[in-house]
């Protein structure tokens, strides 16, 4: 593996650029979980963009407003789906094909036991607070602000709305929760024994809900006549409805237990599962939802993960930014918790899909831990050593492929796009890493080409001459300006 990391990221590159590239900006072009390279899921989009969009704002972000414009020529589509479903704003589907409406199966197949089975994965609403979270993360990295305070701010209001209206406040808690969802982890499609599908206050559901309300809140708040009326107009907002947005926001339900987040309501009270023995017995266990029910028994029953659920959050958000969500909604969420939180799900998942290494090995990365690379690695040998048991032949991963090119873009660099400022706290390399040098330009805020290079501990920052204004750069220890024409080694924190 290591100096096949280059080789392989070039790979996931070549697949990226095939199938989202600045020719397809022109057309009505999705993101295809299983990019061009086979018939896995007939072609249908779910919420991998969240997973390439990030890498493509800061390189083609044409390509990237493109693929937001195709959500947002679908935004009718989703508002008829909440509409059907009595709810307001809109209601993004879990799996669509060219017209955006819902096309998730309702059964599947478990090719272990032959049979049949009921799929709830439509419940998985949260895809719509990712539509809502790449609109704002296109916008901070290309400062967009055009399509910001028109597309994307109808966009992010409609799914608010769609939020604020599925939230139900309990008396008892004195909190909204919201239930009868699919979280990121498949596994978890109900309770054990229920009469209805869903599990109630996902927490990753929750609070990308809380956070998607504060962005339009923002909105609201921040937008410049005449746009603003404008767009109350077109979407009929009532004068009523941010003060709803603001209560929900601020007091959705999140679940804990043992100094945890619970990743939905009951959580703990699952069975434990013996992983030891389910991998003596069966060698590759990625996939215990099919051996359970093989064996007459249901992965509902037991605290076990497909994926990245609760954790997904230390993947959306940096520690800080999390900290503050969590303290907007009257929580508690330091160091201490957000480590034990990693720790508990950590065993607890057993990584059945190839967005989960990917998510494991961005958390652990931004969490500084040693075994942060050998989740990278896994997700970079998603497709190429096939992990998970033939399904490459149905087609390669694009979120994976995506994501773990921006996992070296934005992951190891620590880069973010907020504030109007590039944020840089970069993280030491493990060795042999494979990646002990690297170096890429991205378009950040209409700047062309501002380059940055790491090696041997130290971080190289430039902006060429050609440009017309300077950058502002916000390190964990100082703040710099980069002049046109100016550039800067930095030295990297001893790892
Ligand atoms: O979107 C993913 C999901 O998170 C896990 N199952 C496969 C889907 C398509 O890639």
């Amino acid at each position: 593996m290591p100096g096949e990391a280059g080789h392989i990221l070039r790979l996931h590159l070549f697949h990226v650029l095939q199938t989202l590239s600045p020719h397809t900006a022109e057309l009505d072009v999705g993101v295809p979980a299983r990019g061009l390279h086979g018939e896995a899921y007939r072609g249908h989009v779910f919420w991998d963009e969240l997973f390439v969009l990030p890498y493509l704002n800061l390189h083609f972000p044409e390509v990237s407003r493109a693929l937001l414009h195709y959500r947002h020529r679908r935004l009718p589509q989703a508002c008829r789906a909440a509409a059907d479903a009595g709810r307001a704003g809109a209601m993004y589907p879990w799996q669509s094909g060219s017209d955006g409406r819902e096309e998730t199966q309702t059964f599947h197949l478990n090719p272990r036991s032959g049979r049949w089975l009921p799929d709830h994965s439509r419940l998985q609403h949260h895809v719509g607070s990712a539509v809502a979270y790449n609109v704002w993360q296109y916008c901070q990295a290309s400062g967009d602000t055009d399509f910001l305070h028109t597309k994307g701010a109808e966009m992010l209001l409609q799914i608010a709305r769609f939020w604020a209206d599925t939230a139900v406040l309990d008396p008892d808690h004195g909190r909204y929760r919201i239930r009868g969802v699919v979280g990121p982890d498949e596994y978890h499609d109900g309770y054990p024994g229920a009469g209805r599908p869903g599990i109630d206050d996902n927490a990753y559901t929750n609070v990308t809900a809380a956070w998607v309300l504060d962005r339009a809140l923002e909105l609201a708040r921040t937008l410049p006549e005449p746009r603003r009326r404008e767009l109350f107009e077109r979407v009929g907002l009532d004068r009523a409805e941010p003060e709803l947005w603001e209560d929900v926001s601020r007091r959705l339900l999140v679940p804990f237990h043992r100094g945890v987040i619970s990743q939905f309501d009951g959580y703990q009270e699952l069975t434990e599962l013996d992983w030891d023995g389910y991998r003596a017995r069966y060698g590759d266990i990625r996939r215990l939802d099919r051996i359970l029910e093989s064996e007459g028994d249901s992965v509902n029953r037991y605290q076990v993960s497909k994926q990245a659920d609760a954790l997904m959050l230390g993947y959306l958000f940096a520690p800080a930014e999390l900290a503050g969500l969590f303290r907007r909604l009257g929580y508690a969420m330091d160091d201490d918790i957000w480590r034990a939180t990693v720790e508990y799900y950590l065993p607890r998942t057993s990584h059945g899909s190839t967005l989960s290494e990917l998510v494991h090995g961005w958390v652990l990365v931004r969490a500084r831990r040693a075994e942060a690379w050998r989740y990278c690695q896994e997700a970079l040998l998603g497709d190429v050593a096939d992990v998970q048991g033939g399904t490459t032949g149905e087609g390669i991963h694009l979120g994976a492929m995506g994501g773990t090119l921006d996992l070296v873009q934005r992951g190891l660099t620590g880069l973010e796009t907020r504030e109007e400022a590039l944020w840089l706290d970069p993280v030491p390399l493990p060795e042999p890493s494979g990646l002990s040098e690297y170096r890429f330009a991205i378009r950040y805020r209409g700047h062309w080409g501002v380059a940055l290079r790491v090696r041997a501990g130290r971080l190289w920052i430039s902006v060429p001459d050609s440009e017309e204004r300077p950058i502002e750069v916000r390190l964990a220890d100082r703040s710099l300006t980069v002049a046109p024409g100016e550039s800067h080694w930095l030295p990297l924190p001893s790892g």
